[in-house]
């Protein structure tokens, strides 16, 4: 018989055991996020996208931008993160509102933009017309950008159609998917939509293709939010309504309806994300959040600045079970309006930016604020946890509040440092100064807890990984960190703009440590389904300190299109 004595020490060690996990855990602190405001933009941040471990490419509109070149206004600027100083690019069409991404050679592509009408006294190149524009980055070697240019040529490369509004992805072929656009007879509703899909390089002989879904989600269906799943195909959300698309096949598969009618495109922009994808089986979920419970039969002037943002997130996972049982809703802790969702290294999601009332696009509602649709920004973020049960996935830990709106026409992207830039916000249909809603040139970085203290180093990752085969990086890992909870993310930052992080990406990689932990053996990503090719960053996360993130080019590194040679997951053949 166990006497009261053995039962206390076993008590005893017990509780030792669990002190010892406790403590395991809790030495790395959580810590406070911070908010640093560094350097200043010459042009508006409304398009955002990393395009070398040390440049950041913004897009913004001819409209009086500060940013000078060649005599003329500038609205194309390249970002030294070393420095935290921008430099304009020459561009030929205009920009504004326009789209983009890498292709599988690294090269940056950005799609679309709007007929510009030429503020009076500015001079620009004549044929400024960005509908069907196509504008080439090259990557280029030095790291401070003194030699990279833009590259157009707007007679003999163009879109098969205008897009004004339009998104694009990456897909598994390593070309780009250019999803709708245009809004061209109002400043608000889509009434002249480019109802197709079309690719770059092109397919189809470059003709477009008709997408019923586009013409069905009309007039809320601008920026479409599109991700290249792990089976090849490409789910879309516009609207109230979501699709599968199948490249090949070229089919459209009906999903459930987003519930309560919330629209979660512009100009009613929630956002969107495709949560991270973990190994063994990359089982795609979205997450969609924010927008409007509003109907989208109003007339704009009977809209206004002071309805509430849908304080709703829902969440589907895209198997047949999970389609059979649709999305499922969950409620952030304020209504946005314009959110934007960052992926984090540690697979967590950031929510940030965005208003707690009104809309998207400029002066178009009833009772506009100076020129903005939208009002009450939300000045703190919150992080969404995929993995915590349903109803405590939000939380505000270490997170800290900004005095800086955020809203139409702003940007944001992680960087290689782990902290995350943010650029822009502007209603206003040029540069303004004294209104409630400035246009706003201050660049931020939201700083993680971890920047200040030592970290896990990677080296020797190789520049290249091939699909599915395993490769051996050398670790540091500093001794408080408990190296049970390692986690190793490939992430493609995406292409802010609109609310909506295009291409956005992580996935988990299977990863194993030498015995001595001085070493880390990876395994890529199976195929070029579960990681269309091109560049990635690859960060370790040990006890949730996160190493920088090291460049890498993931496939071939050729230009697309390249052959399919993935290999479908058994996901392929149970799509709904
Ligand atoms: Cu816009």
């Amino acid at each position: 018989m166990r006497s009261p004595l053995f039962l206390s020490s076993s008590f005893l060690l017990l509780t030792l055991y669990f002190s010892a996990l406790r403590v395991a855990v809790s030495l790395a602190p959580k810590g406070e996020w911070t908010f640093v405001q560094n350097g200043t933009t010459g042009i508006t941040g409304l398009e955002v996208i990393l395009v070398s471990p040390t440049l950041i490419l913004m897009f913004d509109r001819v409209l009086g931008d500060p940013l000078q070149i060649d005599g003329h206004q500038a609205w194309v600027e390249l970002w030294n993160l070393e420095t935290n100083t921008g430099f304009p690019l020459n561009a030929i069409t205009d920009t504004f509102c326009a789209s983009g991404a890498l292709l599988s050679n690294g090269t940056m592509v950005s799609v679309g933009g709007q007929a510009s009408e030429l503020p009076p006294g500015v001079t620009v190149p004549p044929d400024a017309d960005g509908r069907m524009g196509i504008r080439i980055f090259e990557p280029c070697a030095d790291p401070a950008g003194l030699n990279c240019t833009l590259f157009e040529d707007p007679a003999t490369l163009h879109l098969a159609a205008n897009r004004w509004y339009t998104s694009a992805i990456r897909i598994f072929d390593g070309s780009l998917m250019i999803i709708g656009g245009t809004h061209e007879e109002t400043p608000f509703y889509n009434t002249d939509p480019e109802n197709s899909f079309e690719f770059f390089p092109p397919k189809d002989n470059g003709q477009t293709r008709f997408s019923p879904f586009l013409a069905r989600t009309v007039p809320t269906n601008l920026f479409p939010r599109g991700f290249s799943l792990p089976d090849g195909k490409v789910f879309i959300v516009a609207n109230n309504q979501s699709i599968l698309y199948d490249i090949e096949a070229q089919t459209e598969t009906i999903l459930p309806t987003i519930p309560n009618g919330v629209h979660v495109t512009n100009p009613m922009d929630g956002t969107a994300t495709l949560l991270p994808l973990s190994p063994p089986e990359f089982i795609p979920e979205v997450l969609v959040c924010g927008g409007s419970n509003f109907s989208d039969a109003t007339p704009s002037e009977d809209l206004s600045s002071q309805d509430p943002a849908s304080d709703q997130c829902t969440r589907i996972t895209l198997t047949p079970e999970g389609i059979e049982k649709g999305w499922i809703i969950e409620r952030m802790p304020e209504g946005r309006m314009m959110p934007e969702m960052v992926l984090l290294p540690n697979g967590q999601v950031l929510i940030t930016n965005g208003a707690g009332t009104g809309y998207a696009a400029v002066a178009s509602v009833g009772d506009p604020i100076g020129n903005s649709n939208a009002d009450h920004p939300v000045l703190t973020p919150v992080f969404y946890d995929p993995d915590a049960s349903l109803g405590s996935r939000f939380n505000r830990e270490g997170l800290p509040t900004t005095d800086i709106a955020r809203m139409y026409h702003s940007g944001v992207t992680l960087t290689p440092s782990g902290a995350i830039f943010l650029a822009g916000s502007n209603p206003n249909s040029g540069v303004v100064e004294n209104a409630t809603f400035n246009t706003e040139f201050r660049v931020q970085f939201l700083n993680p807890p971890f920047l200040s203290r030592s970290r896990p180093t990677v080296s020797r990752i190789p520049e290249k990984i091939a699909f599915n085969e395993p490769f051996t990086v050398d670790i540091d890992i500093p001794n408080d960190l408990n190296t049970d909870n390692l986690k190793v993310a490939l992430m493609d930052m995406g292409f802010s703009t609109h609310a909506f992080h295009a291409s956005s990406r992580l996935v988990f990689m299977e990863a194993q440590l030498t015995g001595n932990k001085k070493s880390l053996t990876i395994r890529a990503p199976p195929n070029n389904r579960v990681y269309p090719p091109g560049p990635a960053y690859i960060f370790v996360t040990v006890d949730d300190v996160t190493s920088t993130g090291t460049r890498v080019m993931v496939g071939s590194g050729a230009a697309p299109p390249v052959q399919d040679q993935g290999v479908p997951l058994p996901l392929a053949s149970s799509a709904a």
